[in-house]
């Protein structure tokens, strides 16, 4: 367990749930706050974790194992933790993270359909108990994420996957807001911008408040 005084704080999500766009909203929130955060995202962070996530995103000829997929992302993420997440907090910083290991449960669990206690295994091996304390999930129906989604452009190799394994994911992140409702937030994000950033911005101000008075 890290020796932590900051916040950690991960956005979550299926495609086109608006996650850039509200990201960019949470971090005007925490700099209004005063908070001193550092934005970071998954996989990613650090040299290496971004070229891993250049491998892991790259559409190819070639098939991707599914255990090679999940090897490559806590590949990545133990190196982000280490040279990024965890001396953050250790210094009393607040990191603000795009996606974390409940996209792992989400995606390489059930979008591929790994098995749970393997994750868990690699989780506690990896986190040492390190977890968010605050996990903002915008979930919005599939077919209106992808519909958002295809406006961007080309696709990653996860965005070209069946509609069927974006409902997979998207249960499998509602499922682990049931089950961390210490940490969970869900925002409804098929409603206006306006609207999710109300939600948003109550969802926070409740949090920061609560930090105060700890
Ligand atoms: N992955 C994994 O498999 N396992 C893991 O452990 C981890 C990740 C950590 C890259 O993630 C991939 O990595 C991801 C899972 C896998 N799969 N994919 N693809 P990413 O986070 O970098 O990729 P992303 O999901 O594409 O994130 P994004 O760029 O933040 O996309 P977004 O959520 O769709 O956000 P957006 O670009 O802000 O919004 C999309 C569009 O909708 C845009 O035109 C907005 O203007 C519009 N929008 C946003 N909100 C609204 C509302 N409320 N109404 C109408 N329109 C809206």
């Amino acid at each position: 367990m890290s020796n932590r005084q900051g916040c950690f704080i991960t956005l979550e999500g299926t495609e086109g749930v608006g996650k850039s766009t509200n990201l960019a909203y949470i971090e005007s929130l925490l700099a209004e706050a005063g908070v001193s955060f550092a934005l970071t995202r998954e996989p990613g962070g650090t040299p290496l974790a971004e070229e891993l996530r250049e491998m892991l995103l790259a559409p190819r000829e070639e098939a991707v194992a599914d255990d090679a997929e999940l090897l490559m992302v806590f590949a990545a993420r133990a190196q982000h933790l280490q040279k990024v997440i965890k001396p953050a907090l250790e210094a009393g910083q607040w990191v603000l993270c795009d996606r974390f290991t409940d996209a792992t449960f989400a995606y390489q669990g059930g979008g591929r359909g790994l098995d749970q206690s393997l994750i868990l295994d690699l989780e506690q091996r990896v986190q040492k108990g390190l977890q968010p304390d605050l996990t903002l999930l915008l979930d919005v129906p599939v077919e209106i994420g992808l519909a958002r989604a295809a406006k961007r452009g080309a696709l990653d190799r996860f965005e070209q996957e069946q509609v069927s394994f974006f409902e997979r994911v998207r249960g499998a992140y509602l499922q682990r807001a049931e089950d961390h409702p210490e940490r969970f937030a869900v925002i409804d994000a098929s409603v206006s911008l306006e609207d999710v950033q109300v939600q948003i911005q109550a969802v926070m101000a409740a949090f920061l408040a609560r930090q105060k008075t700890v």
